[in-house]
């Protein structure tokens, strides 16, 4: 479904982009919002926002199950949306395309389904430093069941991943690679298609985490080869509570699943139960359609404005606000990838993360602070929590400028 009203140039019209977002235009604590914590989550557009609306108010019902003319139509909806996220990752079909809640459901269902059949004692599993704990904690638990063993895939001190460390763990024949596609502490960017051709050579596969990533870059899992790619509605300026995970269709088949219950049967006898084709046997019970059908608008909107010019408008915005933190000898930035999306990830000297956050948020200015379910990359720099400032598309140069008004300010607090 591509929205011609949204058609946006090759320019990137920022200002017509922020026109789209109604929960930007508000103030916070008497000063106009500026948005930066896109990456816990991101605004949405009012096509997002109507689509949902208009489903619960004309189309809702049960979807696969029904006759009836508002079944059929939730149905048809439904359905339309997972090929807008087929489209949106490039997958070879909808069937590979299943639903969760989220990122963090989609890495679960992996450990648990396809780790579960294929992971043995003594077998090895690599994760990097640089995830989520929703990319480390599923094969903890996966670990602990199998008697396997977790190894850390290590990164540098500009948080990029240890390349050389990498190749040296492949030798040991892991099972599985689990790696961010952009790490959400950082915003480094991964080489994932390069990971994916080491790790295959070395007989694992790839469980690529791209919470970070679809926001952010154009994602085709068929060129990366990945086999397992999750990510959030949410971010991409859908719906919370629903979610993706792709995996290669060979690989899905052969996979039991993961929770059992209505729709993901095809019959059930006290004999026995014959299990749902792709994508359904993964999508047990009543699904999230009114949040799918919105995350497929969002996947739409995003394909409409153009990934490719999405990217180099945030890259531009990003790098502004790194030459800005370059200035300022009391800043450290935690990440200097090269490759690099979305993130500002810093400290200020002597001032904890919470107050430069709550001081922020006094001016208007949202970012988040804490660990950001990276506690290992805190581990690593050795600090309890950082401040994170993450982009989305609305951003710009003068959000950045507010962002260093804010800074000034907390310097100014904290120096007196
Ligand atoms: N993986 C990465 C890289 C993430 O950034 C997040 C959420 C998740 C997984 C989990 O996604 P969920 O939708 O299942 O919760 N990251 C953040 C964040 O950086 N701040 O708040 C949530």
């Amino acid at each position: 479904m591509a929205i011609a009203s949204n058609k946006l140039n090759a320019d990137f019209d920022i200002d017509s982009i922020r026109g789209q977002f109604p929960a930007l235009d508000q103030k916070v604590h008497g000063h106009s919002l500026v948005y930066l914590d896109s990456g816990a989550s991101a605004q949405k557009p009012n096509v997002v926002i109507e689509a949902v609306d208009h489903y619960y108010r004309n189309d809702h019902s049960n979807v696969h199950r029904g006759v009836h003319t508002l079944s059929e139509r939730a149905t048809v909806k439904y359905d339309a949306s997972r090929v807008s996220i087929q489209k949106f990752v490039n997958a070879a079909s909808d069937r590979e395309i299943i639903y969760t809640s989220g990122t963090t459901e989609a890495l679960n269902l992996v450990a648990q389904s396809w780790g579960r059949a294929n992971i043995k004692e003594g077998d090895d599993l690599l994760v990097s430093e640089m995830e989520h704990h929703s990319n480390i904690v599923p094969w903890q638990m996966l670990a602990a069941e199998k008697s396997a063993t977790v190894r850390k895939i290590p990164m540098d001190q500009d948080g990029v991943l240890d390349m050389q460390a990498f190749k040296k763990l492949l030798e040991g024949k892991p099972r599985v690679v689990a790696i961010t596609h952009v790490a959400n502490a950082l915003g480094t960017v991964n080489p994932l298609a390069e990971i994916v051709r080491l790790a295959h050579d070395a007989g694992a596969i790839v469980v690529a985490d791209g919470a970070q990533s679809t926001p952010h870059m154009s994602v085709d899992v068929q060129a990366l080869d990945v086999d397992f790619y999750a990510f959030s509605g949410h971010k991409i300026y859908g719906p919370t509570g629903i979610g993706v995970l792709y995996g290669k269709e060979s690989l899905l088949d052969a996979m039991p699943p993961w929770q059992g219950g209505g729709d993901m049967i095809k019959s059930v006898t006290f004999d026995g139960t014959i299990y749902n084709d792709l994508p359904f046997k993964f999508e047990a019970g009543t699904p999230n359609i009114a949040d799918a059908i919105g995350m497929g608008v969002a996947a739409d909107y995003l394909l409409d404005i153009g990934l490719e010019a999405v990217a180099a408008h945030e890259h531009s915005v990003l790098s502004y606000a790194l030459s800005r933190a370059a200035e300022r000898s009391e800043m450290t930035v935690f990440g200097n990838a090269p490759d690099k999306a979305g993130i500002l990830s810093f400290a200020l000297e002597g001032v904890h993360p919470h107050d430069i956050g709550t001081m922020l948020d006094h001016q208007g200015v949202a970012v988040r602070t804490g660990h950001h379910c990276a506690q290992p990359v805190m581990q690593f720099f050795g600090v309890p929590a950082t401040t994170r400032a993450s982009l989305g598309i609305y951003n710009n140069r003068q959000d950045i400028d507010r962002l260093f008004d804010g800074i000034d300010e907390v310097m100014k607090m904290f120096r007196r």
